[in-house]
């Protein structure tokens, strides 16, 4: 089994403060903290992560809550067909179509433990789908903003993981 790879974590992310919001074209705007999260049923996803610098890692056993539970508490409205992930790193934000979203897991634990903020702790987007690329997977997720139209200009999680690379 490969390890995922440990990068420096940010000044903004204070998990200490962390609560998760559920914003924007919903009939019923969430706040979270970790307890909430707790209290929801969470399942097991084993999954291997490739990061398109090079680097990959194998066989990891997160475990947290499908967006779907979240999101039905939350009611966006019918029309809403769109999400965007924000994290505690200002200005890290990656969208979604709201369908993908659903079928994703927001996980707190990582290998039996709870989530390490280096590894994005105390919540880590892990998307759906075998070919994911490396930064969606939001970690320090703090905010879930749906929307009816998309977020072209608020999506810069690609830009940031691309410029690490230059
Ligand atoms: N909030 C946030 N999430 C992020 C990133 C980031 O810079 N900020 N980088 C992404 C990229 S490019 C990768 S490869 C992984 C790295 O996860 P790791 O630090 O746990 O190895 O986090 C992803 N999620
Ligand atoms: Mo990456």
């Amino acid at each position: 089994m490969a390890d995922l790879e440990t990068h420096p974590v940010p000044e903004a992310v204070e998990p200490e403060s962390w609560r998760l919001r559920v914003t924007g074209t919903v009939e019923r705007p969430l706040v979270c903290d970790r307890d909430d999260l707790a209290a929801l049923s969470l399942e097991t996803v084993v999954d291997d992560f490739v990061c398109e610098a090079g680097w990959e890692a194998t066989d990891l056993a997160w475990r947290g809550v499908r967006l779907e539970t979240l999101l039905r508490r939350a009611a966006p409205t019918p029309d809403s067909a769109h999400a965007l992930v924000r994290a505690m790193d200002d200005g890290y934000a990656c969208s979604f179509p709201l369908d993908r979203l659903r079928e994703s897991v927001l996980a707190v634990e990582l290998e039996g433990d709870p989530l390490p903020v280096e590894h994005g702790g105390p919540a880590r987007l892990v998307p759906v789908g075998a070919d994911a690329d490396c930064w969606e997977q939001v970690k320090w997720v703090t905010e879930i903003e749906i929307g009816e139209t998309p977020f072209p200009d608020a999506d810069t999680a690609k830009d940031v993981a691309l410029s690490r690379l230059e």
